[in-house]
């Protein structure tokens, strides 16, 4: 890190980034800082719901369109945001993993060019136990003509995306994030309550060294899927093999990881999920902006992640993503199907 960047607050680097932008208006460095806040808000619920597990910790009644059981903290991350970003003024409409619809904005806060698609709390199986998980948001210019914002705005595909990001609720809270200038994260410092530049201009290595794959689903598998894995498990030292096996089971933890050590995270269509498992929208779009900033590769095993035009707002996607040389071989091993 140069030393001019030592102590760059997250808030002075988003508003530097947007200085380079002359038709910028500050209405991007705000809705970004909103965000930022929310995060700080749902971090620190994380970090104490151990010591309020009655109130935070388990599951409500509700179930989610997924067909999912809602945990109190996705309920409580999710109204936190969409609360606090309702009130911001920059957005014309958002949609969420939780909510069935997508949300809009009351007349009273007014309304803006944006348009948010977020993964309050992803990671939902790992809530109670202490494991990482994370915040994923996705922003897009509104397109439709009315104030109000439509279904389409939230329906395009993420190589229309102006930024993305996410926050890992880790070891320490980090928040990553690409306005398509590079890839940049900044991790907490809760003495002084900013996030404080930590990885600047982060490179994904172009071939890696650890594969990560919920391998559960090994039988329900195509067998391009199982011959990868298989392959990624021989041993061929001049190739790296065998690769390590790193599985968290939150998308943003083993993202994270990716990015800054190289390999490949999937989560392919099976035998029980034909679509995969992981939303276009605001899981799979925004970690392939991310990751493509960083000179990595986001693939449905046949396409372009961001290529894809969503149908629907919960669309499903199968996943391939991380170091390029990797996804590539992994979308060859796909195509021959042996
Ligand atoms: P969620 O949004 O309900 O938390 O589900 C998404 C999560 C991802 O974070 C993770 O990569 C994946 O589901 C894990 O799924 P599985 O338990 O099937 O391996
Ligand atoms: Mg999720």
């Amino acid at each position: 890190m140069q030393a001019e960047q030592t102590g760059l607050t997250l808030t002075q680097h988003i508003r530097l980034e947007q200085k380079a932008h002359a038709s910028a208006t500050g209405e991007f460095s705000g809705l970004l800082n909103e965000i930022l806040v929310a995060g700080k808000v749902i971090s620190r619920e994380v970090n104490t719901a151990g010591l309020k597990a009655e109130m935070v910790l388990g599951v409500t009644d509700n179930v989610n369109v997924h067909g999912e059981k809602v945990q109190k903290l996705d309920e409580y991350s999710n109204n936190t945001i969409i609360h606090l970003l309702q009130r911001c003024g920059y957005l014309a409409i958002m949609g969420s993993e939780e909510n069935d619809e997508p949300i809009t904005i009351p007349e009273k806060y007014g309304k803006g060019k944006y348009v948010l698609l977020l993964d309050p709390l992803d990671g939902s199986s790992n809530i109670d136990v202490n494991v990482s998980i994370g915040t994923i948001f996705s922003i897009y210019k509104k397109i439709s003509s009315g104030e109000s914002g439509a279904t389409e705005d939230l329906l395009q595909p993420g190589n229309r995306q102006v930024a993305a990001g996410y926050i890992l609720y880790g070891s320490s809270t980090v928040f990553i994030y690409t306005a398509g200038n590079g890839v940049h994260g900044f991790t907490f410092d809760p003495s002084v309550g900013e996030f404080l530049l930590s990885h600047p201009n982060i490179k994904i290595p172009q071939k890696g060294g650890i594969y990560s794959v919920n391998e559960g689903n090994y039988n329900l598998w195509s067998n391009g899927q199982k011959k990868y894995v298989e392959y990624l498990r021989e041993i061929d030292k001049a190739t790296g093999r065998p690769y390590k096996a790193r599985y968290v089971g939150s998308m943003v933890a083993d993202l994270h990881r990716t990015l800054l050590k190289g390999g490949i995270f999937m989560y392919p269509a099976d035998k029980s999920s034909p679509e995969g498992k992981l939303r276009l929208g605001y899981e799979c779009a925004p970690m392939a902006f991310i990751v493509e900033q960083a000179g990595g590769k986001a693939s449905t095993g046949k396409q372009r992640a961001m290529d894809v035009i969503p149908a629907k707002l919960h669309q499903r996607i199968p996943l391939y993503i991380g170091s390029k040389e990797d996804v590539e071989m992994a979308e060859k091993f796909l195509a021959e199907d042996l």
